[in-house]
């Protein structure tokens, strides 16, 4: 717990200085409709920490495809992370994408990508959801339902 506190603030530091880059990366247009999400959940903290958002992405198709943006009504600012090991210490990057394989999966997990949550719109707390909008390479939208999970859950 103390190790995930620390690396959130130190989240909070790269996400001001990348405000906004996701937003430059339009979908291209393609055919829709292979991707879909499973077990999407939100690992929720106090005192409006920064949550951190997981979900396993699964595609159908055969072509790779990247998720390339994200949003929620629920949260001011909404980040693709991933979690970076260097020996004993991990520091989160920002990713503009990341690829689901051609008929393969993409565990956003804890250890890996996650999805950043900061700046709540409205009092959130565990037995919540949350919609949170996945969009693709592919022109795919895909509106997620995360499930509210406290900070105990793996
Ligand atoms: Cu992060």
């Amino acid at each position: 717990m103390t190790n995930n506190l620390k690396s959130l603030t130190v989240s909070l530091g790269c996400a001001l200085g990348m405000l906004g880059s996701l937003a430059a990366f339009a979908p291209a247009a393609y055919a829709a409709g292979t991707v879909t999400a499973q077990n999407a959940w939100v690992r929720w903290l106090p005192n409006d920490l920064p949550a951190a958002g997981y979900v396993t992405l699964k595609n159908d198709g055969d072509q790779p495809v990247d998720l390339v943006s994200v949003s929620s009504d629920a949260y001011g600012m909404v980040m693709l992370h991933q979690t970076v090991s260097n020996g004993s210490t991990q520091k989160m990057v920002m990713v503009h994408k990341a690829t689901v394989p051609a008929h393969g999966t993409l565990a956003i997990a804890p250890g890996g990508y996650h999805l950043m949550l900061e700046k709540a719109q409205h009092k959130i707390a565990p037995g919540d959801t949350v919609n949170v909008k996945l969009q693709f390479s592919d022109g795919e939208t895909l509106n997620t339902p995360f499930a509210v999970k406290p900070p105990s859950q793996q």
